[in-house]
């Protein structure tokens, strides 16, 4: 028996677990007390560490047509399904999809880049489009670069305005804040205050000083009359970075419209409340907004992410202890560079002309790229880490465009919804075989560390890695050989190499290509050894011998270095939001008697792919449609029974719970069920498999500026089943 000390990959928080380790089996993971960052704090998911690694329904060998098969025959058939396909129709024929544990692989994070260069496809899509797309393009205008996202300083501010987010049961999500409940009752307890704004009230505003429910779909207005307010009132102070902020009186005339008293009855929250908040954000000595899932998987997503900021930036809290500020994680640089800027739209889908984002297409829109003959038609497609059969919007018609591909090969440990219509699916390593470093998420930490953690077992014998499987598949769609990844390993540690002086080459450590070229990150990165040359500096070596992370300290202001726009100031309007705020002024006449279906997520689930773990779905049913009592009353529900629930994309039928925590006119769904399926292998899943929400949601819904989903606000009918 030993122990081991590993960082925990199953959602942003980013905890440190200890692991108690028999043989070649992780028998235990509890909190590690002496990470720098979590403090011993973990979740259920987290304490299912060895049961995830060790499920038996994980795939252990490739599937080929449904039969277990060798490595070679696998790569074997992936080669003859897609080289046919590229060489006939040429690239933008192969689509990948990349879902969320991409987020959380070191492979994700140095390989596939590489992939989508060689594969030169339109057709990329991810769960970006699901998820956070709008906040990579607010952020891609205020600050000219998508990537660059600031979080709430939750350690250190006075107050906090939170909406459209669960943290008590998400552990957070674009802030990465180990025990967030912990942060939110620290915060209460040096006598600040949080507010939330959400349709439901969820556990996190169940615990806050105030809750205000609001209409599913209009944060929007809500925002545009704080703005209003801080203008009317002459609340708004920029504070220190006041010289590099430009169009401060194109955002007040672009809000003169959403006065309070204007915008009260469209979002549902009192006119004197939202010129409350507005007050209160200014009054703070520090405040930070912060908006997630609610505010972005929702028709005027991109505005709402944008206006969440530029709450922030009015009030003098952008950039400042205490507000939102910029991470500064330790693989990356601070250097001041003159910006581009941002701009989407560089190629169009063939179907709906939906503009690029970020590289990709909506994946509300794969389903039509498959179905349209023409030419470019999708007819093959790669998975890796996602299962969009139930993650994405009308996911019945992805189900049946998918099984019609000539192709599909997933890179995958599950036979789930997604992989069963998959050729070939090349299983990775569990994650106790696999080193960990969090590319993503230490690049939006509420607080700088840094933190390595290698594989806790021994590779087994004959299995890839993950990085190997997407190197061979880089290979292979390149044309080249692609039997040993080796080549392509060498290959990005050269261009990773490429401005460092030879004679430092030597001293790349790592027993593995991702620890080498994660060592060349750290060792050029902001806080970096310099290959030696600053001996207190990081590297490799530095994180493994610490591996309960090594502290970095409180959020530095960043800008200006951080800035990337053509002006090199935050610019905070540009045309595009000009334009959509004309869409959303047109819809404050909109009415509003439609029953409308939101989401929620659960602490001990993780979208799609832990209902398998016999520990995470004990218990009481928890994919059950919640009713407010007036609704309930009105159409004749009972709680308990079954309801129908239609919308323009289909219909379920599942459990209703009548509840007051749902406000009326909402009805709300968990997303990641639907695991009764034929043909897959999650035979945990299947004894409980509720029913799949992204039947119902729309994939002609999308927010136009991102093009992410709309999975929020979805307008529904009900009737007893
Ligand atoms: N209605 C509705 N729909 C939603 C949402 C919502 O709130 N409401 N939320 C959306 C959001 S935020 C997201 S992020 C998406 C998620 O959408 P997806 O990413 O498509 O779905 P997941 O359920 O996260 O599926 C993850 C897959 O990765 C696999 N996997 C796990 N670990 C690894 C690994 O190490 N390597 C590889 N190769 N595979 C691995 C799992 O087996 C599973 O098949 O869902 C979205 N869908
Ligand atoms: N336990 C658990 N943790 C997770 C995940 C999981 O599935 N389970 N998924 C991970 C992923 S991929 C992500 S992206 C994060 C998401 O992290 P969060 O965004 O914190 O998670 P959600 O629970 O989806 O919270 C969204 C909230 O928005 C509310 N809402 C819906 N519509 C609106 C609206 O129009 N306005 C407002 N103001 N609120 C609205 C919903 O009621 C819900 O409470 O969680 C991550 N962590
Ligand atoms: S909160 Fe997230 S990172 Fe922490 S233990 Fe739970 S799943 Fe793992
Ligand atoms: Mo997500």
């Amino acid at each position: 028996m030993r122990t081991a000390y590993r960082t925990c990959p199953f959602c942003e928080a980013a905890c440190g677990l200890e692991l108690t380790v028999d043989g070649d089996r992780v028998t235990g993971a509890r909190g590690d007390r002496e990470h720098v960052f979590s403090h011993g704090f973990i979740c259920p998911k987290g304490a299912m560490f060895g049961q995830l690694t060790h499920d038996p329904d994980r795939l252990r060998q490739p599937l080929v047509d449904g039969r277990e098969a060798s490595w070679d025959e696998a790569f074997d058939a992936v080669r003859a399904g897609l080289r046919p396909v590229l060489e006939r129709y040429g690239p933008h024929a192969l689509a990948i999809y990349l879902g969320n544990p991409n987020t959380h692989t070191m492979s994700g994070g140095l390989y596939i880049s590489p992939l989508l260069r060689a594969l030169g496809s339109r057709n990329v899509y991810s769960a970006s489009t699901v998820d956070q797309m709008p906040k990579h393009v607010s952020c891609g205008y205020l600050f000219g670069n998508p990537l660059i996202i600031p979080v709430p300083d939750v350690d250190r501010t006075d107050f906090m305005l939170i909406l459209g987010a669960n943290p008590w049961e998400s552990n957070g999500s674009l802030a990465t804040a180990a025990d967030f409940p912990g942060r939110l009752k620290a915060l209460q307890a040096r006598g600040g205050r949080f507010v939330v704004v959400d349709p439901r009230r969820t556990v996190t505003a169940s615990h806050a000083d105030e809750h205000l429910f609001i209409r599913p779909g209009t944060d929007a207005f809500l925002l545009f009359g704080i703005v209003h307010t801080l203008f009317g009132e002459d609340l708004v102070d920029l504070g220190d970075i006041a010289g590099q902020v430009s169009g401060v009186s194109s955002v007040r005339d672009l809000a003169a419209d959403f006065a309070p008293e204007l915008v009260a009855d469209a979002c549902g929250v009192p006119a004197d409340r939202i010129r409350g908040l507005a007050r209160e954000l200014a009054a703070a000595p520090a405040a930070a907004v912060y908006g997630r899932i609610g505010t972005c998987t929702v028709e005027f997503g991109t505005i709402t992410s944008w206006l969440v900021d530029v709450v922030n930036i009015l009030t003098g809290n952008l950039d400042r202890p205490g507000g939102v500020m910029f991470p500064l994680a330790p693989h990356l640089t601070d250097e001041a560079k003159r910006g581009r800027g941002f701009r989407t739209g560089r190629w169009h889908s063939r179907v709906r002309h939906l503009p690029e984002v970020k590289g990709e297409l909506p994946v509300a829109t794969l389903a039509d790229e498959i179905e349209t003959p023409g030419e470019e038609q999708v007819r093959a497609l790669i998975t890796i880490a996602g299962n969009p059969v139930l993650s994405t919007p009308n996911s019945g018609r992805l189900d049946r465009a998918v099984a019609g591909l000539d192709f599909m090969v997933s890179v995958d440990p599950y036979l789930n919804e997604t992989t069963r219509h998959a050729d070939v699916v090349l299983p990775p390593t569990d994650a106790a075989r696999k080193g960990h470093y969090d590319f993503s998420f230490l690049a939006l930490a509420v607080r700088n560390f840094a933190a390595y953690s290698p594989p806790v077992l021994p590779p087994e014998e004959s299995v890839p890695d993950e990085c190997d499987i997407l190197a061979r598949l880089t290979l292979m769609i390149s044309g080249q050989p692609d039997t040993d990844a080796a080549p392509l390993h060498d290959l990005l540690l050269q261009q990773a190499l490429q401005k460092v002086p030879a004679e430092l080459h030597d001293r790349v450590t790592g027993d593995h290509p991702a620890e080498r070229l994660l060592d060349v990150a750290l060792r050029s990165g902001a806080y970096g050894d310099r290959f030696g040359a600053d001996p207190d500096g990081l590297n490799l070596r530095k994180l493994i011998d610490n591996p309960h992370g090594i502290d970095l300290g409180p959020l530095r202001p960043r800008i200006p270095s951080v800035l990337r726009t053509p002006s090199g100031t935050v610019e905070l309007v540009v045309p595009p939001l000009v334009l959509e705020t004309a869409r959303l002024r047109a819809a404050l006449t909109r009415r509003h008697d439609d029953l409308v279906l939101v989401g929620r997520r659960h602490l001990r689930s993780n979208n799609s792919w832990m209902h398998n773990v016999p520990a995470l779905i004990k218990g009481r049913d928890r994919c059950t449609l919640q009713v407010s009592p007036a609704d309930a009353d009105r159409l004749s529900l009972t709680d308990g029974e079954p309801a129908q629930v239609t919308s323009r994309a289909g219909t379920v039928t599942v459990r209703v719970e009548i509840t007051d925590r749902v406000m009326p006119g909402v009805v709300s769904l968990p997303h990641g069920w639907g695991h009764d399926a034929p043909g897959t292998r999650l035979s945990v899943a299947a004894t409980a498999p509720g029913v799949n929400s992204n039947i119902l949601t729309d994939e002609l819904v999308i927010d136009p500026l991102s093009g992410n989903s709309v999975l929020n606000g979805i307008p529904v009918e009900l009737k007893p089943a």
